[in-house]
């Protein structure tokens, strides 16, 4: 393989996005004929690749027509392992439950921890499948947080939640991540894909938990001050293989992996709404795609500046894009509205 000399990667990668979704009876009939191949094992199939390389134009080609390597597509046809209780034959919703000092303003360490408690319980009614637990906010702008005040918020949480709810936890400390799992959490949400912490490779692999992968560029105090990639789509594709195959080396087993392009990391409005439209493309990845668009503020720079409590529409917009891409799973704050949205939309049949 010769490899470009500045950039170290092969001159001539393919990078494969699906293109042309269908499901149901149509999709058998495309799939009976070789027109349609399954995605990630279905229930979405698709007909067309769209083929992108660096520096060129996209070329659109009917699958009937491509011959890609073998492992790329096998990791874009076969079903993802299942990873807890998730088959992925169904999207996932993850409720988002911040444990930072603002999140619930009545004060009080006790009654933070029941308030909290209650949030997750009510996500868990209106239809969250697992809850992600966070005490550091990495939102744009917002500075780090010691692991012993990030412990001492989640703790009691986690430990309130033990057994009434599948729990994530996002932290980017192994000694959290490890705290963690002793309360109860049954998979590990990184934004740092396991970079901030030089244990947190060594520590999940121990922990034989899965794990979520997320990109971002740059560390969230100053991820937005001048976000700059070659090809958004390409280079976080790259970025997430990498950290695939850095996690592996670190004995992760691939199937406990799930991938997330980190929107809002380090990311213009433009580089947002690319990776919303180019979704499918982490597919050939061959993990679990999770989206975390909820709330964010690219929806307000794309529409009236509206604040976070007034972005639902964009929200639910961003899942339905994830939808018909075939993500996965979804990180949400509106867990009612996102249940109901999931089960109006049916990719077209
Ligand atoms: C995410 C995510 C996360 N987002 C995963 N974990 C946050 N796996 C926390 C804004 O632009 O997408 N995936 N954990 C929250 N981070 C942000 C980032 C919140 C940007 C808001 C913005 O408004």
């Amino acid at each position: 393989m010769i490899l470009n000399h500045a950039t170290k990667r092969p001159m001539t990668k393919t990078y494969a996005r699906p293109l042309g979704l269908v499901t149901g009876r149509s999709a058998g009939r495309l799939l009976a004929r070789g027109e349609a191949w399954p995605l990630a094992g279905g229930p979405l199939a698709f007909t067309h690749v769209a083929l992108h390389q660096r520096g060129q134009e996209a070329e659109v080609v009917p699958v009937a027509d491509w011959q890609p390597d073998e492992a790329l597509k096998a990791r874009l046809t076969q079903p993802r392992a299942p990873i807890a209780s998730f088959d992925w034959r169904a999207p996932v919703v993850m409720g988002i439950l911040n444990v930072t000092p603002d999140s619930f303003s009545d004060g009080g360490a006790h009654n933070e921890a029941a308030a909290a408690v209650a949030r997750a319980e009510a996500m868990r009614t209106e239809g969250a499948d697992i809850i992600d637990v966070g005490g550091e906010s990495t939102r744009p702008g917002s500075d780090l947080v010691g692991e012993d005040e990030e412990l001492a918020r989640v703790s009691p949480v986690l430990q309130a939640l033990q057994g009434k709810a599948l729990l994530s936890i996002d932290t980017r400390k192994a000694g959290v991540m490890r705290a963690a799992v002793q309360a109860g959490a049954a998979i590990l949400n990184d934004v740092s894909a396991l970079t901030f912490d030089e244990d947190a490779p060594g520590v999940a692999a121990s922990l034989g938990l899965p794990v979520i992968l997320m990109h971002a560029q740059g560390d969230p105090k100053t991820m937005q001050d001048a976000p700059h990639y070659e090809d958004v789509l390409l280079d976080v594709y790259d970025y997430l293989e990498a950290r695939i195959e850095a996690a592996m080396s670190a004995g992760v087993a691939r199937e406990k992996i799930i991938v997330d392009p980190g929107i809002g990391f380090g990311k213009t409005l433009d580089h947002n709404l690319a990776l919303l439209g180019g979704l499918s493309l982490f597919h050939g990845l061959g993990c679990p795609i999770l989206l975390g668009a909820s709330r964010k503020r690219f929806i307000a720079m794309a529409s009236k500046g509206e604040g976070e409590d007034a972005r639902l529409g964009g929200s639910l917009a961003a899942v339905l894009q994830g939808a018909a891409q075939g993500v996965q799973m979804f990180r949400v704050h509106d867990v009612a509205e996102t249940a109901q949205a999931l089960r109006i939309f049916r990719p077209v049949s």
